[in-house]
């Protein structure tokens, strides 16, 4: 049966989750609302990185996400915010010693108003919404979870660390043994993001750590499950290019936890939940290997090195779910 439509409307744009890590996730975003409009957009991201410092609740990677969507994000690091100042940690020095984790004057204040929010009572998620509106974001951005999941990091020497001393302050050197997230078994992943699984017309897992940034993502109990039932709608996007991660120690992390650091090996993690995967012109000797573990294998440039860029790549994933 025919349904008709009101003259000259148009039927819905579909919708396209995003899930998503930091700031190769953010980089990919910036080509992906140049073809999606914010109000069709999820972006669900990881809170593993969340850490305390001065007592404020920091979440680099929804700020990271948030700022990007909101155009204010600093272009040159890719997180904190264009033209911040850093008198306060100056000032904050005498107190706490000599800083590592750089926040900037105007970034406190989305800290200040998220800590403020939680403690009394709000959801992280409602918080998080808060925030995107008053940076005039139209896109959905999501917490993975209301519950709290803190990545830690077991190192070959120096024991347990939390993701952001490993990362931030020993500047992803030092070598991994072991990725630990606690709370992951206790932590509910947000409704929201198991609709928008379900529901949107393609799901796409950004250029991100496959362990710290999109590991605590799809290791959510559910997750994974949701993931399954809508497998060829959902694309991922290698994280490396020629073995190598743009920026990041994901490479790393792949051999020292017992992965090819590849394409390739991305893929096999992947394999269960993505039904596409996107890999380098550079890569294209997977291909055939990555069709075998079941997978369409699009090869195209995937280096974001310029908006162009990142809105060319997003235009070959959206083709590829057929959008
Ligand atoms: N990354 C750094 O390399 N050094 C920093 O001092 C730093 C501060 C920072 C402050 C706020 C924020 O939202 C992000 C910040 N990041 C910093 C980025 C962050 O550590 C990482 O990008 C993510 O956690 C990994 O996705």
């Amino acid at each position: 049966m025919l349904t008709r439509r009101p003259h000259g409307s148009h039927p819905p744009r579909p919708a396209v989750a995003l899930l998503a890590g930091g700031v190769g996730a953010a980089r990919f975003l910036r080509g992906l609302v140049r073809h999606v409009p914010q109000s069709r957009l999820t972006v669900a991201v990881n809170t593993g990185d969340d850490e305390e410092f001065y007592g404020l609740h920091v979440s680099p990677d929804l700020d990271t996400i948030t700022y990007t969507l909101a155009g204010v994000v600093d272009p040159r690091q890719g997180w904190g915010l264009a033209g911040d100042s850093f008198a306060a940690l100056g000032a904050l020095a005498r107190f706490y010693g000599a800083p590592w984790f750089r926040l900037g004057d105007r970034d406190l204040a989305t800290h200040i108003f998220r800590t403020a929010r939680l403690k009394q009572g709000a959801p992280l998620s409602a918080v998080t919404a808060e925030i995107a509106r008053r940076f005039g974001v139209r896109a959905r951005v999501l917490p993975m979870s209301d519950d709290r999941v803190r990545t830690f990091v077991r190192l070959k020497r120096g024991g347990l660390v939390p993701f952001q001393d490993y990362f931030v302050r020993r500047r992803f050197r030092a070598r991994v043994q072991a990725i630990e997230l606690r709370g992951l078994f206790r932590a509910r992943p947000l409704p929201a993001l198991l609709e928008a699984i379900a529901r949107c017309a393609a799901v796409i897992l950004a250029p991100s750590n496959p362990f710290v940034s999109l590991g605590p993502i799809l290791r959510l109990s559910g997750v994974a499950a949701a993931l399954r039932k809508v497998r060829p709608r959902v694309a991922a996007i290698s994280p490396l290019i020629r073995g190598r991660a743009v920026k990041g120690p994901a490479h790393r992390m792949m051999r020292t936890l017992g992965h090819q650091p590849s394409a390739l090996g991305v893929a096999r993690l992947y394999r269960d939940v993505a039904g596409i995967f996107v890999l380098d012109r550079s890569d294209r000797r997977y291909a055939e290997a990555i069709e075998r573990l079941g997978m369409r294998p699009i090869v195209t440039d995937i280096l974001m090195n310029s908006e162009q860029a990142a809105a060319r790549l997003a235009k070959v994933v959206l083709d590829a779910v057929g959008l």
